[in-house]
């Protein structure tokens, strides 16, 4: 058997595979809010952060592994499992003294990870996805570089709030004492594979690429950035490696507390994105994943590093090989459901036929969807613009304002996500609002492909049992052809007359967008 593990915003995930039967033997969550209420973080984050600081205390993640361990060991054999890999939220960082390897390669199984390890935290707290606070340590990242466009042909972004780097300059600027300090700073996926590992591991190219460190050309880390984010960050910095590599034996602690065999051995873990890509069954370019959440997310492997021109898009590395994009869309649900509250509608006003009755009029009316911020395009939309008959403009026909709504959405994720040059082939479609039969047909018409809805729950987790399973042998494309198929007959047909139409309604929604954009500068 295989274990993956996934360390997200609010829990910590397991998932047990068996790839003979191809199935999922047993799944299991801490809830970090739930199940740790100690540490003051209902949704996995310290509340109130001030200036657009958002961390989490480091420990609650060595009590999480801990308790999934205790739990997981009441309710399996936990001796069966050959190979343990896992996954991360990214950017998010772990600042450690000189005294962690001697720690990690001695843990007592009789006493608590967090009693053994918390004492070599250089930083009490990590920096996670959400923190928005390095906006100065962005821009003179930047300017060492000498413009965005260069720090993103080197990293695959632009220098990034949330990402890693930032954040780590933020550090040695504020506390230089503490930085002198630390010896290691891990990403959360690395930190927890060298606790299971009993030794600091590398950090994954996947998750590696979302720290502004990573020269995707040469795969190491890049010493001009690494000089413009903070001195003596290399010998700090654990090496970067493929996810598949694998690092050795599981520590004696989980073998003798938790019943896991000495043989048991650890692959690398890697970022939530890229092993949600390997989870969702579409690691070969072509294949396109589409979350409908909160905010969306559009993402897909790549054969090359192409880097987006606009600075929107990022550029991680495919757990399989190769790379992969990842556009966030901050609007998402956000702004399906200000619209319908707005409208006083409810969902079935999103569905196929209300969205049917008005099918004539498709890409005929436009809506930039942004209700407030966006991140793609970055801009500071305050609210929707409309462009239209004077009806649709006025905001009546509340039908057609959610046809433009949805329309903008897609055709606004169309036109940034072209940048990568890739044909869709097929789009599987995951999170809530995937559920609803309107929208996904609207996804398969304004991309022309052909749009497969998976019921995989925990994508990332599975992604990383996938990781561990190929990592010991197993074919990969085999192992998602029996843990990441569509049910059958759930595929939804683009309607090849709307081809033309759509096409069309994207030129026109990026002429809009751009007088939009310039007219508010
Ligand atoms: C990606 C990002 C988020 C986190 C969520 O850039 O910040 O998707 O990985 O866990």
């Amino acid at each position: 058997m295989f274990l993956g593990l996934d360390s997200s915003t609010q829990s910590l995930t397991a998932v047990l595979i068996d790839p003979v039967s191809g199935q999922i033997v047993y799944q299991h969550s801490v809830n970090f809010g739930a199940d740790l209420p100690q540490y003051g973080a209902p949704s996995g984050f310290i509340p109130g952060g001030q200036n657009g600081e958002v961390h989490t205390d480091s420990r609650m993640w060595l009590d999480a592994l801990d308790l999934l361990f205790s739990r997981l060991s009441a309710a399996t054999d936990l001796s069966k499992v050959e190979m343990i890999a896992g996954s991360g939220q990214q950017h998010g960082s772990v600042y450690l003294d000189e005294t962690l390897g001697k720690r990690l390669a001695s843990l007592d199984s009789t006493q608590s990870l967090v009693s053994q390890l918390a004492p070599a935290l250089t930083r009490a707290t990590s920096p996670i996805w959400m923190d928005t606070s390095t906006g100065p340590e962005c821009a003179e990242i930047t300017e060492a570089l000498g413009d965005s466009a260069e720090v993103c042909r080197r990293t695959g972004s632009i220098a990034i709030e949330r990402f890693t780097g930032p954040q780590i300059r933020r550090f040695y600027k504020n506390d230089s004492a503490a930085y002198a300090r630390t010896a290691h700073i891990h990403l959360v996926s690395s930190f927890i594979a060298s606790v299971i590992a009993g030794k600091s591991v590398s950090i994954d190219y996947g998750d590696g690429a979302g720290m502004n460190l990573l020269n995707l050309s040469t795969l190491a880390w890049d010493p001009k950035l690494l000089d413009a984010t903070a001195p003596g960050l290399l010998e700090k910095l654990p090496s970067a490696a493929a996810a598949t590599e694998i690092q050795g034996s599981v520590s004696p602690y989980f073998v003798e507390k938790f019943g896991l065999s000495r043989e048991c051995r650890c692959a690398l873990f890697t970022g939530d994105n890229p092993a949600s890509l390997v989870g969702m069954g579409a690691t070969a370019p072509g294949n396109i994943v589409i979350s409908l959440g909160t905010s969306d997310t559009f993402f897909a492997a790549m054969p090359e590093a192409k880097t987006d021109p606009n600075g929107f898009g990022h550029v991680f590395g495919n757990p399989a090989g190769g790379f992969m994009s990842l556009i966030c869309f901050r609007n998402g649900s956000l702004a399906r459901e200000a619209l319908r509250d707005r409208l006083g509608l409810d969902w079935s006003a999103f569905d196929q036929p209300a969205l049917a009755e008005t099918r004539e009029m498709a890409g005929s009316q436009l809506m930039l969807p942004f209700f407030g911020p966006e991140i793609t395009p970055r801009h500071d939309f305050t609210g929707p613009v409309l462009k239209g008959s004077p009806e649709f403009e006025s905001g009546v026909q509340p039908a057609l304002q959610v046809r433009a709504l949805l329309e903008g959405q897609f055709l606004n994720m169309r036109l940034h996500s072209q940048w990568m040059q890739v044909k869709p082939e097929r789009i599987r479609l995951t999170g809530g609002a995937s559920k609803n039969n309107g929208i996904s047909q609207l996804v398969a018409d304004i991309f022309q492909a052909p749009v497969e809805r998976l019921d995989v729950s925990n994508s990332a987790a599975l992604g990383a049992a996938l990781i561990a399973a190929a990592a010991a042998g197993h074919e990969l494309a085999e192992l998602q052809q029996s843990f990441c198929m569509a049910s059958p007959g759930a595929a939804l047909q683009p309607d090849p007359s709307l081809g033309p139409i759509y096409q069309d309604a994207m030129s026109r929604f990026a002429g809009l967008l751009d007088n939009t954009v310039a007219a508010t500068l």
